[in-house]
This record gives structure tokens, C-alpha cells and sequence, in this order.
């Protein structure tokens, strides 16, 4: 398969960490989203949403959207719950990813990173939202090792890169000592550390 992506993304370190879990065979295509790459007819073709990641698979068919290319590749393996109540959960906390974390964890950082900005010209409300979505991670991980479960899943995964990369946003993992025991655990899972 080829990944179309940008490795500065969590979005697409989501899809690399899997495919790299997983030992699946795949060609990084980069893509600049800064250059207008996702906007080229040729690119529209292959993702109508104009957005990295998007996978092709050998037989020409194409996937987008993080958490659904995660959610495919990982099927049949340990990274999905055997309960289908603990797969629901795995859901719940993908939805929530995109809704109340990514816009807010991901822009921040997209403002500061990818935009120059500094931290006081952060947008106040990707700040109080993101600070919350931190909070919230923090509170559902004391006392566990791991979202789902007593192992690493999709849900872990889809979590992991923006939180990892929080800092780079403005926001202070260094109070949320579950967030960071549970980033440790993880790196360490995905042989990142
Ligand atoms: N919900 C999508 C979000 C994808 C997304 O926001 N991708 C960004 C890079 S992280 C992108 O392609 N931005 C360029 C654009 O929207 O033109 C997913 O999870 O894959």
C-alpha cells in the first residue's frame, strides 16, 4: 500500500505507527499541505476531502481519515479489542479524538508549528479546550495503563501522536503524570523509545 502523508501530522503518525506496529509493508508518499498538495486534481482523485492521511491499496481502492484507515489496518489484530463492548468503548474514545481533542490539541500546535505563532497568540478557545481534553485524558487514565483494556489498542493509538506533541502546542503535560506514564508505556509498546 502507499501512504500519502506528512510525517510532522499526528494524524498520519497515527496510520505509520499502525503500519509499523503491525509490520506492514507500505511506500511513505510526502505530501506538503503547505504547498497546496492536497488541493491538485490528482490528489482530489485519490481523496475527494483534499486531506493527508489517505492510503492506496494494491487493488486502487482508497481509504482516508486517521482513525478509519487505523481502525482497517489494525482489524484481526491485538489492537483490537476481543469484547465488542471494549471495541465500542475504543470507538468512543476515537469519536472524541476527532471532536474535542484534535481540533483543539492539533490546531493549537498547526498555529504555533506550522503558522509561526506564539503562545500568547494562541486562539483562547483551542487553549481552554485543549487544556480540558488533556484534563479529561488525565482523569480516565489514573489508575489504568491503557484507554481499553489491559493492552495497547486503536484507541491508544489514535490518541497518541497530538498528545505526545502537546507541548509543541503551548500545553503542559508535565502536571498530568498519568498522561505521561501512559505516553511512556506506549512509546515503549511501539518501540518509539
Ligand atoms: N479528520 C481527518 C483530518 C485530516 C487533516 O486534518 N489533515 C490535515 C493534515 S493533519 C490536512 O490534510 N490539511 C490540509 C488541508 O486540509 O488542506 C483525519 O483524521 O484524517
Amino acid at each position: 500500500m502507499r501512504i500519502f502523508g506528512d510525517l510532522g501530522s499526528g494524524n498520519c503518525q497515527k496510520v505509520k505507527l499502525t503500519a509499523d506496529y503491525l509490520r506492514l509493508p507500505y511506500e511513505w508518499i510526502a505530501v506538503d499541505t503547505m504547498k497546496g498538495e492536497t488541493r491538485t486534481s490528482a490528489f482530489l482523485a485519490r481523496n475527494p476531502f483534499g486531506q493527508i492521511p489517505v492510503v492506496e491499496f494494491a487493488d486502487g481502492r482508497h481509504l482516508a481519515q486517521s482513525n478509519a484507515i487505523v481502525r482497517f489496518l489494525a482489524r484481526d489484530s491485538t489492537l483490537i479489542p476481543e469484547d465488542d463492548f471494549e471495541l465500542a468503548k475504543a470507538d468512543e474514545l476515537m469519536f472524541w479524538e476527532q471532536y474535542s481533542h484534535e481540533p483543539y490539541v492539533a490546531v493549537a500546535r498547526f498555529q504555533m508549528v506550522y503558522l509561526g505563532k506564539s503562545e500568547a497568540e494562541r486562539e483562547a478557545r483551542l487553549v481552554e479546550r485543549g487544556d480540558k481534553a488533556l484534563d479529561l485524558m488525565e482523569r480516565l487514565l489514573t489508575g489504568r495503563q491503557y484507554f481499553v483494556g489491559d493492552r495497547l489498542s486503536v484507541a491508544d493509538i489514535s490518541l497518541l501522536p497530538y498528545t505526545r506533541l502537546a507541548h509543541e502546542g503551548g500545553f503542559d503535560l508535565m502536571p498530568r503524570k498519568s498522561v505521561r506514564a501512559w505516553i511512556a508505556r506506549c512509546e515503549q509498546d511501539l518501540r518509539l523509545s
